[in-house]
């Protein structure tokens, strides 16, 4: 029934039409679509498209920029819309977030926050490129049960196993639990690394969370 404007979504990535973009999530919203599928069915297609044709040529880096640019402002448009959802919730536990250093992808680690803010979830997010002890410190200091770590590039992924190795050093393991994931991150490599969480999507990462703080 929606496939029209999930498909308007998608283009509007694609495009780089980021007005375009806007516009769809707030008529998403009004239609009472659950935002949720707005990103999944919509808007994730679309950047997922562009991300392929970057891979073989067809794409270059502005594009790639543009689709990013609006993805972003499609998923700002949907926040709030989603945090509403999330009222009144229990604090089931503090999660420190951040994508791993030498990594400035930061539109899946933003939707895994506020998917664990709305589950119920206080989220410390650092943002992109952050040192690992920054990391690792800002849980200290939060007492976090969670660091969570998003790594989108094969060169970046490796920065995560240090997070885990910094934790071992302080003598913070094993109540600090680290939950991995990002496009290149499976469940072999957070098991290699000694995390003790990985989920390949938002809605998996709050499962998983829950899972770890020992709520579900
Ligand atoms: Co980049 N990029 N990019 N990029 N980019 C990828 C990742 C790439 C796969 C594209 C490709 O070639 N097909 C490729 C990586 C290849 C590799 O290493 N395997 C790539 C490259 C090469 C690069 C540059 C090196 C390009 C260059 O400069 N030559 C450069 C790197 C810069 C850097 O980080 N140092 C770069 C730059 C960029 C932009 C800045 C232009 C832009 C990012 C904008 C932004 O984030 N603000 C960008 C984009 C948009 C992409 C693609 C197209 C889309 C990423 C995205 O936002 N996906 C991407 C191709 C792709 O993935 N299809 C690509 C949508 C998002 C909702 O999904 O982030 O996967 P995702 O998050 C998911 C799950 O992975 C999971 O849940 C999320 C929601 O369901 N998840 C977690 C994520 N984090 C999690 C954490 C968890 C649990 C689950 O627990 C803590």
């Amino acid at each position: 029934m929606n496939d029209e404007i999930y498909r308007a979504m998608s283009e509007s990535v694609l495009e780089g039409e980021t007005e375009r973009a806007v516009k769809l999530a707030n008529e998403a919203i009004q239609a009472g679509i659950d935002p949720l599928d707005a990103i999944n069915l919509g808007f994730v297609p679309g950047v997922d498209q562009i991300g392929e044709q970057f891979s073989c040529g067809e794409a270059f880096l502005p594009q790639l920029v543009m689709a990013g640019e609006t993805m972003k402002a499609a998923l700002n448009t949907l926040e709030p819309e989603m945090a509403k959802q999330g009222l009144n919730r229990q604090l089931l536990g503090t999660v420190v977030l951040g994508t791993i250093v030498g990594d400035i992808h930061d539109i899946g680690k933003t939707l895994v926050g506020t998917m664990l803010t709305v589950a119920g979830f206080k989220v410390i997010d650092l943002g992109v490129d952050v040192p690992v002890m920054t990391l690792v410190e800002t849980a200290r200091e939060h007492q976090a049960d969670i660091i969570g770590v998003s790594a989108l590039l094969t060169t970046t992924m490796s920065n995560q196993r240090d997070v885990v190795e910094a934790l071992e050093d302080l003598g913070m393991r094993p109540e600090t639990k680290v939950m991995v994931g990002g496009a290149p991150v499976t469940r072999e490599w957070a098991k290699e690394i000694g995390a003790d969480g990985y989920s390949e999507d938002a809605v998996g990462a709050v499962a998983v969370a829950r899972h770890l703080v020992g709520a579900g």
